[in-house]
Formats: structure tokens, C-alpha cells, sequence
């Protein structure tokens, strides 16, 4: 990662005290109210300093569950160009189908990422709901994944200035003492035109925001603000190895803030 935030720096003409990468689920809304497709952009970046975009390859799987039952959606992945603000980079357009009420858990196992001038392999198995009709029924059920964050806080409706805790799972096991990086959605994707807009915050000018789970894989992080924040716990994932180098697979989740009205 290192490295690829300096390629991020020199890019963007930022610090290098800059943010982290994030494998991107990004859809408008995640209340849905209309039943049909919903649009959703699958982009690797950078997305509080508003950096450096990553060429990603095709996703190894890209589904979903509802009320418990798991659905393939790769025929609804067709790739992409995202015009980031410092570069453009291979990214997907994928659509979710949203029909009866309830949560709809959506997951992206992206194929591992090269990052060529740290000669390691990037994984990370991401994570988001969108909910129809208010109706809770898989927000709270682990998937089933290597890797990944389990909410203890219903992730499509968290107050801004409240709080969001998670579990970092692994094999379906809480681990302790997982690092976990923060970013708020700085810039949110535009889908129609699959561009990066204005950002509305700066990145933190101390470098990456980090938990760290306690003795029962707990993390709890104060949302100061609206808008999209992504947890990824780094290098949660049991696989350690790709092509002969080494991999991080890590466990990515999205949630969605409000403020009270
Ligand atoms: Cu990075």
C-alpha cells in the first residue's frame, strides 16, 4: 500500500501522508423505493484524498443475498473506464435486482490486484447493503466469506454523530487485533458519466483513519459526518498467497450515514 499511495502522491501532487484504497460498491441511494435494477459502479480507489484510481480485472464473483438466499449476479458486470480525477483506470458497471422488500447484502470478490512496485497482491472481498421497504432480513448475518466485517450497527441507517461498531471475522471467527483503515466517500462517483466529482473533505493531514478490533474482533468508530464510509480490515483474509507472492486479502464493508432531520 505504501507504495501505491506514493504513486498516489506524485499523481495527485498530494502529500504522501495520504489515505488508503478501497474497493468501491457505489450506488445512489441505498434505500430503494422503486423495485428494478439498481446501478452500481465497482471501482478500486482512493476515494477520501479523491487519488489515484486502480486498474482492476474482472471479478472472480459478484453476488447477492436476500432473505438468506445467494444469487450470482456476474452476468450484470461489464466492464468500464472510470474517469478519476487524476487518471482513468479499468473499473465495472454492474446492477443489482431489487424487488421484494428487505435487505439485499451485495458482495464483489475482486480477482487479486498487482501492486507491481510493492510486488504484493491486493484482495479486497467488499461488502455493502441496500435495503427496500425498511424490512431488515440479512443485515446481520455474516455471508459466509473468508473474510469479512460483520455490522453491529444496521449499515444503510446510521445517524451521523452516532457510532458504528463491527466485527472483523475470519473463517467466520472473530479476530483481535485487526487493523482496520476508515475513509469517508470524498468524492461520491457520478454512475451516468462514471466520473469522480468535487470532493466535499479534505484527507486527514495524519495519513490513514485506523481502528484496531479488540479481544473479541470489536471495532467501534464515531461517524462525524453524512455520507458513504468504508472499513477495511487489512490483511484479515486466510490467504497470504497469489502467483507465488504475497497477497492481502482484506475484508471491505460500506455504510451509509444520515443526517437527523
Ligand atoms: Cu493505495
Amino acid at each position: 500500500m505504501k507504495t501505491c499511495l506514493l504513486a498516489a502522491a506524485m499523481a495527485a501532487f498530494v502529500p504522501a501522508a495520504a489515505s488508503a484504497h478501497f474497493l468501491l460498491q457505489h450506488t445512489d441511494e441505498v434505500l430503494i423505493e422503486q423495485p428494478g435494477d439498481v446501478p452500481m459502479g465497482l471501482i478500486f480507489w482512493h476515494p477520501m484524498e479523491n487519488g489515484h484510481a486502480m486498474d482492476m480485472e474482472k471479478p472472480q464473483e459478484f453476488f447477492m443475498i436476500h432473505n438468506g438466499e445467494k444469487t450470482d449476479l456476474m452476468d450484470r458486470v461489464a466492464p468500464a473506464t472510470f474517469k478519476g480525477k487524476s487518471n482513468d483506470a479499468s473499473a465495472f458497471t454492474a446492477s443489482v435486482p431489487v424487488k421484494r422488500s428487505g435487505d439485499y447484502v451485495v458482495v464483489t470478490v475482486p480477482a487479486p490486484y498487482y501492486e507491481e512496485s510493492e510486488d504484493i497482491y491486493i484482495q479486497q472481498i467488499t461488502k455493502s447493503v441496500l435495503n427496500r421497504n425498511t424490512l431488515p432480513t440479512d443485515w446481520d448475518q455474516p455471508v459466509g466469506l473468508p473474510t469479512e466485517i460483520l455490522p453491529l450497527n444496521k449499515p444503510y441507517n446510521v445517524v451521523a454523530g452516532s457510532t458504528f461498531s463491527g466485527v472483523v471475522l475470519v473463517d467466520g471467527q472473530p479476530v483481535a487485533g485487526a487493523e482496520i483503515e476508515i475513509e469517508y466517500m470524498a468524492a461520491e462517483p457520478d454512475l451516468e458519466t462514471f466520473a469522480a466529482t468535487e470532493s466535499t473533505v479534505d484527507a486527514m493531514p495524519g495519513g490513514s483513519i485506523v481502528a484496531i478490533s479488540d479481544a473479541n474482533g470489536v471495532f467501534t468508530f464515531g461517524i462525524p459526518k453524512a455520507g458513504n464510509w468504508g472499513f477495511a480490515a487489512l490483511g484479515s483474509g486466510p490467504a497470504t498467497e497469489h502467483n507465488g507472492k504475497e497477497l492481502s486479502q482484506d475484508a471491505v464493508i460500506w455504510i451509509h450515514a444520515r443526517d437527523l432531520k
